[in-house]
């Protein structure tokens, strides 16, 4: 509902733009730019200048960062800048590739690094090198852990929110009798993926879930093989459990398939944070009889809006900046309460996906 409200007001600010020309009262780099300490007045994001920028996932390969990668696309094209360079590492196993991407744009005349963070506090010597040659860096999907040098966070929704989304999704697959249950994570190094296993340990500590017991987390990097044998790994290893829960599009399939494959899904369900497309069959076959997710094109295109603002001095990055990106309307920065330091913008929704809306 909330992103309708959002569409709404894009599309009649949209309305109001084209009817006053380009003469209108949105910010300029000057009077947005206050340099007061606060933030500057509410700013519609407009083209007109030149952003050498790169969109930098935590590996290539997945299907979800090649839907941020087109919302991001489709942002440059209505700003009339350039396409983000489309840059990762190939595997999200080793995390020095993003590392040596975000060190080397200090050095090659890259206006901004926008980021999903698969490398942890390792990040920080890349970031560090960026900010001080004067690239932006803005974080998506996955954050700079410590907020320093990160000028902003697109939060795809509220990490602290998402603990709770799959405590309730694990207790409805359980039901009230609950049982063991364990976590299979992309990499160890996942800032995103680390924040929610925390997350739900932290929700799980509410008497509602009394029932649930989390056994063990293991990790498949975000590669679909060794998702799988982790997957077949902890029923092994946890005999008991009956539900795997996957925050991650990859590692939620993979056990999906695995679970499939060895006709195991009668006793160990799947949920977690998957792909439509991915885990339809799944879902119509009871194996993952929910899960949730966000839009990914949404996070590019709103990601690539907010970034070409800071980089071309339209916006500052400062807790109550508001600004208006695009077809996907007004957002404000606050500062992250799911982080010691920080700025973030919350998108959501969460979708929750079962047979009834898979189709
Ligand atoms: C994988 C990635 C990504 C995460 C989703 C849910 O695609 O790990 O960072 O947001 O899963």
């Amino acid at each position: 509902m909330r992103a309708h409200k959002l569409l709404a007001v894009a599309m009649s600010l949209a309305l109001v733009t084209a009817a006053c020309g380009d003469d209108d009262d949105t910010s300029t780099d000057d009077d947005s730019a206050s340099g007061e300490g606060g933030a500057g007045e509410a700013v519609t994001i407009e083209g007109g200048d030149g952003m050498n920028s790169i969109l930098l996932p935590k590996c290539t390969g997945i299907a979800v960062f090649d839907q941020a990668n087109e919302g991001a696309q489709e942002a440059a094209e209505e700003l009339g800048a350039d396409d983000p360079e489309f840059l990762g590492p190939s595997t999200c196993e080793d995390p020095t590739g993003q590392i040596d991407t975000m060190t080397n744009a200090a050095t090659q005349g890259v206006d901004a690094v926008m980021i999903s963070n698969n490398a942890g506090e390792q990040i920080q010597s890349g970031v560090d090198a960026a900010t001080d040659a004067d690239v932006a860096v803005v974080s998506w999907d996955s954050p700079i852990p410590s907020g320093e040098g990160e000028s902003l966070f697109v939060a795809q929704v509220d990490f602290d929110e998402t603990g709770v989304v799959m405590a309730d999704m694990a207790l409805e697959i359980m039901g009230e009798d609950g049982g063991q249950f364990a976590v299979l994570s992309a990499s160890p190094d996942a800032a995103n993926q680390n924040a929610w296993i925390e997350a739900l340990e932290t929700a799980l500590e509410d008497e509602k879930y009394a029932s649930l017991e989390l056994v063990d987390t293991v990790y498949g990097n975000d590669d679909a093989d060794e998702s799988y044998n982790q997957a077949l790994a902890l029923v092994d290893s946890h005999p008991d459990i009956e539900l795997i829960m996957a925050p991650t599009t990859v590692g939620i399939a993979a056990a999906g398939k695995a679970m499939t494959d060895e006709g195991l899904c009668e006793q160990v369900k799947v949920s977690g944070l998957g792909l439509p497309d991915e885990m339809r069959e799944y879902t119509e076959s009871g194996c993952a009889p929910q899960f949730a997710l966000w839009s990914f094109v949404d996070l590019g295109y709103l990601t690539y809006y907010a970034t070409y603002g800071i980089a071309t001095g339209q916006m500052e990055a400062a807790e109550g900046q508001t600004f208006t990106a695009g077809r996907m309307g007004e957002y404000t920065m606050e500062r992250d309460p799911t982080r010691d330091a920080g700025l973030r913008v919350v998108m959501g929704p969460f979708t929750v996906y079962t047979e009834e809306n898979i189709g």
